[in-house]
């Protein structure tokens, strides 16, 4: 992150912070700065820093809220879209934005994602994906691939993975999207539109694990797994030109979903004005 934006949007006193070397989530928190400054000083956006709000759960990506200097609000593991849901209702003018590992979003916090997808409110909600629990030593999440290992799976995961981009289409929400750490200005381009999306956003991006997923599975050092991304993960303009046979073991990066269903808080206030004409005509 270049210096300036450090000292702007970061609470430096709150450094050093808890992420291992090769953790991809200081990219990803650096990708969420660098969104909310471009929209900050977009005069057509015309967001303020003040409307922001950071809502996380528990987790080393959760880390990010409290790093971040905006209004920010560090809740309990799996919780944070339950939060989030109560900010944005009380006052639906805030821009709510969740950062979330993907246990904390998919584990614990499951079913507050698919009702917060199904309602369509106006979350951004980023889901810092490891692939594995990170925080507690990592143990298998729903998303760890079938087949892989963890402290919990030593001998390999018997689950089948979610895909969280797809469940939460599936579930109603009105944006989604994918990105990665290598994919750097696509990346910050779907958390922008995430947030300017007026419905509920959810936005896969892959992180990297480099201690608990990257040592139990293999998979080199960070740089290695940061290639990996390169390769593998590939964005949605590149990806719709290649064959069935260049497609296999590839995942597609960037917008993947995107409907203009009606924003929860924007109907709950019509309900809002319902009830006090109704009261009016007693
Ligand atoms: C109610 C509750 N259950 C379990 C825990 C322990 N715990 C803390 S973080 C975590 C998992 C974190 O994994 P993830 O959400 O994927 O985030 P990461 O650390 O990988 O960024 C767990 C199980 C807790 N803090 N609270």
């Amino acid at each position: 992150m270049p210096s300036d934006l450090i000292h702007e949007y970061m609470r430096i006193d709150h450094l050093p912070h808890i992420w291992c070397a090769g953790c991809g989530n200081g990219t990803i928190m650096r990708d969420v700065a660098v969104a909310l400054d471009e929209l900050i000083t977009d005069p057509e956006f015309a967001l303020t820093r003040d409307q922001v709000v950071i809502v996380s759960g528990i987790g080393c990506s959760s880390r990010a809220a409290g790093y971040m200097d905006f209004n920010s609000i560090h809740t309990t593991h799996g919780r944070a879209i339950a939060f989030a849901t109560g900010i944005k209702l009380a006052n639906p003018r805030l821009e709510v934005i969740v950062l979330t590992g993907d246990g904390d979003a998919s584990a614990i916090g499951g079913n507050h994602l698919i009702h917060a997808a199904r309602r369509n409110i106006g979350l951004t909600v980023i889901c810092f994906d490891n692939l594995i629990y990170g925080m507690t030593g990592g143990q298998y999440s729903p998303v760890t691939p079938h087949g892989d290992k963890a402290t919990t799976a030593p001998y390999g995961n018997v689950d089948r993975p979610f895909d969280v981009a797809k469940l939460a289409e599936g579930a109603g929400a009105s944006y989604t999207a994918r990105g990665d750490i290598y994919h750097v200005r696509e990346t910050i381009d779907i958390i922008k539109q995430g947030i300017k999306h007026k419905g509920f956003s959810l936005i896969d991006v892959y992180s990297t694990c480099p201690t608990y997923y990257g040592r139990k599975n293999k998979k080199g050092e960070a740089v290695d797994m940061l290639k990996w991304q390169k390769e593998n993960l590939i964005p949605v303009s590149k990806y719709y030109t290649l064959s069935e046979q260049a497609k296999e073991g590839k995942l597609v990066i960037g917008p993947l979903h995107h409907s203009n269903y009606p924003e929860y808080s924007a109907e709950y206030a019509k309900i809002i004005e319902a009830c006090k004409e109704a009261k009016k005509g007693k």
